[in-house]
């Protein structure tokens, strides 16, 4: 017996009603704004117009849309929940967010992800891998869901002999409660290849199909937090986006990112993939921390590179032991990949007495599903220091070395897996001085003739002590933000949004915007707020959002009271 659907989106929607209502508790009374569930299909491709259902309580239909582009278009039909969407062009590929709102709010933003590939949507039986889905083109995205408990989605590719089956999935790294697993068959139903998990909760799985033929691959679903009974109870919300291909598939590079101002080049990792060495440019990078990569070559997608302020080192096997120790020279950035379980990557370095080394690792973070361990030995291979990722998440090591000497860092993988997608980067050089700020919420509430409190927090990295200065863009006619000047030492800053008494009601993006006018060249940054959920495991495609919102609810004065009579 299986228990009732249980949807577990709306305690999330709970958690940003709780914070509206603390953050704006004037606005408390209403709270009636859109609450999507999901986004159905999550995403498709630029061309023609296509259907899309949107879930949950969608008051006050039809309700506006807001996205992050303006070739990206959802028009609301007559029918509440049903859109149509348009994807122009010059969308760029990759994932985006959507935002419903009526007079009363917004919803949190969601993601929905502009494809290259062709679009299927999931086509429901399918749970028996006799009675697979056919897939009948090379590379495709299919849009599917768990929506009942224990479902099973399998789908048929045909393999020529030698190529790899690729099937990657986005669920939940686009907002839903599950843990999603991939494995592949062969034509008896024998399971040849099984995936878990990646950089996040969400499964990839890879496999070389021995002789030409179709294949099976199943996508099924756990319950995310684990409950007493695992197997993910099925919701309409369990939206997901399944890659399948036997052509092209980048999962990452090698290195995983260069020198900022260098001009270089890196290999693609992944399956059936040219061998051919991509150029990279980082000549024209500021303070961004990452590159947005597209391969020359015709893959279909693109990654972000990590930008170092340090040479890069290439590892060069063998390295394994102490003795075999590879020279480098810190600070340096050490690029490097577990090639196969068990495998050691010793790098050996000198260092002065005192000397502070800040040891940063860089895997999950660029999606390489590496767990890793740091540690500083000896020559002789004793340890002096360690540190191991945390759950999915990259170590970090500050280490003082005790005497003048040579040591060695030695960089594995902390279950002893490995393989040619367990890539990493191993940064000394700190970044350059930067600043971070945040909002406790996505969006804001506020009535003609009352004052809202915003309280932004600040972070000054890397030593950052230049002059900072605050903007609010986008606030419509009626309201005006009082800011304060920021002082040297604030990290947090609060604001007053201001309404007038005669202020319209009105629905409109607004950014947060600190700015350090006095470094060259000058820096700004938008505040950001977190998408990440309640229990994050890993990434989502969307991490943080920097495009808040702003809805002025217009209530009319209340008559004025009938006079006494004396
Ligand atoms: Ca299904
Ligand atoms: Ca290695
Ligand atoms: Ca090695």
């Amino acid at each position: 017996m299986h228990g009732p659907v249980r949807f577990l989106v709306p305690l999330r929607l709970c958690r940003i009603v709780i914070v509206l209502l603390c953050s704006f508790a004037a606005s408390a009374a209403r709270a009636a704004a859109p609450a999507p569930e999901f986004i159905f299909p999550a995403g498709g491709k630029p061309g023609p117009t296509f259907n899309v259902t949107v879930g949950g309580k969608l008051d006050g239909w039809p309700v506006g849309v807001w996205t992050d582009h303006a070739g990206l278009v959802f028009k609301a039909t007559t029918n509440s929940g049903a859109f149509t969407v348009s994807i122009a062009a010059d969308v760029p590929p990759g994932p985006h967010l959507v935002r419903f709102f009526n007079d009363d709010g917004a919803a949190e933003p969601r993601t929905f992800v502009v494809g290259t590939r062709d679009e299927v949507l999931e086509a429901e039986p399918n749970d028996d891998f006799r009675k697979a889905q056919l897939v009948d083109k090379s590379a495709v995205v299919v849009n599917g869901r768990l929506e009942k408990a224990g479902d099973v989605d399998s789908f048929a590719i045909r393999a020529e002999q030698g190529k790899w089956i690729v099937a990657a999935v986005d669920c939940y790294a686009l907002g839903a409660s599950v843990d999603p697993v991939l494995q592949i068959l062969d034509e008896r139903g024998v399971r040849v290849a099984l995936n878990h998990d990646t950089h996040n909760l969400d499964a990839l799985v890879a496999w070389q199909a021995p002789h030409s033929g179709t294949y099976i691959v199943q996508l099924l679903g756990f319950a995310h937090p684990p409950a007493a009974d695992v197997a993910a109870k099925g919701s309409p919300a369990y939206v997901y986006r399944l890659t399948l291909t036997t052509g092209p598939f980048v999962r990452s590079t090698f290195p995983m990112g260069l020198k900022r101002g260098a001009k270089g080049a890196v290999e693609l990792v992944g399956w059936n993939l040219p061998k051919a060495a991509q150029p990279v440019d980082g000549t024209r990078l500021a303070a961004a921390e990452q590159l947005l990569f597209l391969p020359a070559a015709p893959t279909g997608d693109t990654l972000w590179l990590d930008v170092a302020d340090a040479a890069d080192v290439a590892e060069q096997e063998p390295n394994d032991t102490s003795a075999q120790a590879q020279p480098v020279a810190f600070p340096a950035t050490v690029n490097g990949r577990i090639g196969r379980p068990g495998d050691v990557d010793r790098f050996a370095f000198p260092a002065k007495k005192n000397e502070r080394f800040n040891f940063q690792m860089r895997a999950v973070v660029l999606r390489s599903p590496m767990a890793a361990r740091l540690r500083v030995e000896d020559t002789n291979g004793v340890s002096l220091t360690e540190q191991l990722g945390g759950d999915l998440s990259d170590p970090r090591l500050g280490w003082n070395a005790p005497a003048d000497g040579t040591y060695v860092l030695a960089v594995s993988d902390m279950y002893g897996q490995g393989g040619p997608e367990w890539l990493y980067r191993v940064k000394t050089a700190p970044a350059p001085p930067n600043f971070t700020a945040t909002v406790p919420s996505h969006a804001l509430t506020i009535e003609n003739g009352k004052t809202n409190e915003i309280r932004l927090t600040l972070a000054r990295n890397e030593g950052f002590k230049d002059k900072l200065t605050l903007a609010v863009k986008g606030l419509p006619a009626g309201v005006i933000a009082r800011i304060p000047s920021v002082s040297d030492k604030d990290n947090e800053v609060k604001i007053e949004l201001v309404a007038a008494s005669d202020a319209r009601a009105a629905n409109v993006p607004i950014e947060f915007i600190f700015s350090a006018p006095e470094v060259h060249p000058p820096m700004s940054r938008a505040v950001t707020y977190s998408m990440r959920g309640t229990e994050p495991r890993g990434d989502r495609l969307v991490n943080d959002g920097h495009v808040a919102w702003l809805t002025v609810v217009n209530k009319p004065a209340p008559p004025n009271p009938p006079k006494k009579k004396e």
